[in-house]
């Protein structure tokens, strides 16, 4: 036995005043037995077993569908070390305040002590966590989407290290709603929240925030990052890893199927994973991927059979559905689904629906919560790739940035080289989605997609990149790319989707050393003819406008790069001015003095 784990569970049980604590060992029998309770309690429905077998539904309190980033901390000692795109406050009072909430709060609750493993059990790359949770719907969804029970524990032996993760529904109340992070002491404490990102501490929490701080002191990246692998009719797989933010399609690009002509020719899509990529430098000189997660927590609207029919593969069976439409018939739609809407169900607040319902202000009432979700195992998926565990992971070819702009950046430009590639990822900017609380459409600066899930001052992660840089002997090509374009109707320019196949053919010939650039001020964009369109009705002009450098724009979003920068004070690495510079000298504009 772990002494240190029991005594920290001894001191959490005494905190919280569960009625009872029980250690999950990850078992079928067990996972039939916490269904059972949770359908019993009402905190889950049973699906219809004949169409969606062993699926289960789950209803969040209406103001718990999102993750919550303005209660969302970074506690380290120093303010700076959390960095100015972090909220901060000192540990001692981020343990005050969550205590004051957690103390006495699963009274009445048993507390479920979660062992899991972020990576295959044992691999070099995998890290041990065990979450402390009264919420049965996290326990289930945690059996999903992490490695956990009783192999875990094995794995951590008597004195094996471990993250310290403090989950607990309480009242649900946003006024008592907090998310804090100790990377100093390897420990995070949830609060007041059953949504995925903030109460499923092996992802963002852990995976990501803890993960990036122990990245930065051991030499590798924590990213927010999809794993493919393209596999071309000779059978070579060649993998890329890109960071998008939330809901911006990193799931459907994870899974993507090639347009029909690339399909007849033998080219095919493999998952490692749609959210997050764990990159270390290999043996060989290059940079390999592992993803930690088992399951995918996918955004359900806009995902059909045409969108993503891997997705839609992968969810029919063991599946937990959040906040979507429930049918009468014990089936799941949501808006952008399969099929038409049923004709009677519950919406995500539970209130009776029907297709075409208005509100009182004559506006349609969705069916789902546009950041409603589903939670399946990786290995369901149709086209997981079969390296996908493999505890070494997979050698990474191209690593892409990306955001969603409807004008300004190009379908897709590469970088002069690592560091200026650093800089693509450091300036990403995209337009807010359901994903987070806030003003949809507004367009904040997401560098790497890491602006919420960087554990310490984005400042030191670019320097952290550009280190990375000189360090691995043969680094993977960076690229910047945007599939949400629109034209002046508010058009997508882009089919997007599958059709994104044609981007990323480009992408790896340009990592073969073959594929036609042509040099821009921003970066390299494919020559006339380079991207491969054969099949697609594009016309010329569109194509044109997708890979448009509008200079009078960036020279505009010169001032916004700055500006951003600026907020890091001396924080921000040379190298990354020098780029500034350097862009506006080939834009032909002058740098705002720093
Ligand atoms: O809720 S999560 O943070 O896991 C999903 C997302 O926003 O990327
Ligand atoms: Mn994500």
């Amino acid at each position: 036995m772990h002494a240190k784990l029991a005594a920290w569970v001894d001191e959490m049980a005494r905190l919280c005043g569960p009625d009872r604590v029980e250690w999950l060992d990850g078992s079928e029998a067990e996972k039939e037995r916490l269904e059972a309770q949770a359908v019993a309690s009402g905190e889950l429905i049973r699906l219809d077993h004949a169409r969606l077998p062993g699926c289960l539904y789950h209803r969040s309190a209406a103001n718990d569908v999102s993750r919550t980033e303005h209660l969302t901390y970074v506690c380290t000692r120093s303010r700076d070390d959390a960095g100015p795109t972090n909220n901060w406050m000192p540990p001692e009072e981020g343990y005050r305040k969550a205590g004051a909430i957690f103390r006495g709060s699963m009274k009445g609750r048993v507390m479920y002590v979660i062992p899991f493993s972020m990576g295959a059990v044992g691999s070099p790359f995998a890290k041990i966590g065990v979450q402390l949770t009264d919420s049965l719907y996290v326990a289930l969804s945690m059996r999903i989407m992490t490695r956990m029970g009783r192999a875990v524990l094995d794995r951590l032996g008597a004195a094996g290290e471990f993250t310290r993760c403090l989950h607990g529904k309480a009242d649900l109340d946003a006024e008592r709603r907090i998310i804090v992070h100790f990377p100093e002491d390897n420990a995070i404490w949830s609060v007041g929240s059953g949504y995925g990102g903030n109460a499923l501490l092996g992802k963002k929490c852990l995976a990501l925030r803890i993960a990036s701080h122990l990245a930065r002191r051991e030499g590798w990246l924590a990213e927010h990052m999809l794993i493919l692998g393209v596999e071309d009719p000779q059978g070579r797989v060649e993998y890329i890893t890109g960071a998008f933010p939330s809901a911006c399609g990193k799931t459907n690009l994870a899974m993507l199927t090639p347009p029909e002509a690339y399909r007849a020719k033998g080219y095919k899509v493999w998952t490692v994973g749609d959210d997050i990529a764990w990159l270390r430098i290999g043996p060989d000189g290059r940079l390999w991927a592992v993803n930690p997660e088992a399951g995918f927590f996918g955004v359900a609207p806009g995902t059909d059979s045409r969108s993503n029919p891997n997705a839609l593969a992968t969810l029919q069976r063991d599946a937990i559905f959040t906040n979507t439409l429930l049918a009468d018939d014990g089936t799941v739609w949501w808006e952008g689904g399969n099929g038409p809407a049923p004709r009677k169900g519950l919406d995500w607040r539970g209130q009776p629906w029907r297709p075409g319902l208005l509100d009182d202000d004559g506006k349609p009432v969705l069916g789902a919560h546009p950041n409603s979700r589903f939670t399946a195992a990786a290995r369901q998926c149709p086209c997981i790739s079969p390296r996908w565990e493999d505890p070494q992971g997979v050698p990474i070819s191209a690593v892409l940035f990306g955001g969603r702009r409807e004008r300004l950046a190009p379908l897709v430009c590469e970088a002069f080289d690592w560091n200026h590639g650093v800089y693509l990822g450091a300036t990403v900017a995209s337009e807010r989605t359901a994903a987070q609380v806030g003003t949809i459409g507004e367009v904040r600066r997401d560098p790497m997609a890491m602006l919420p899930f960087c554990g310490y001052n984005m400042g030191d992660y670019f320097a952290h990149w550009l280190e990375m840089g000189r360090r691995i002997p043969k680094p993977p090509k960076i690229f910047h790319v945007n599939w949400f374009r629109k034209d002046a109707g508010g058009k997508f320019l882009w089919p997007g989707f599958g059709e994104n196949f044609r981007v990323l053919d480009w992408i790896l010939a340009r990592c073969r050393g073959q594929g036609g650039a042509r040099e821009t001020a921003i970066g390299l964009l494919p020559e006339s003819g380079a991207l491969d369109l054969a099949g697609l009705e594009l016309s010329q002009g569109v194509l044109e406008r997708l890979l448009e450098v509008r200079r009078e724009e960036w020279v505009e979003e010169l001032a916004g790069h700055k500006a951003f920068f600026d907020r890091f004070g001396g924080r921000i690495p040379a190298e990354l001015w020098r780029q500034h510079e350097a862009l506006a000298q080939r834009l032909g504009a002058t740098a705002a003095a720093r």
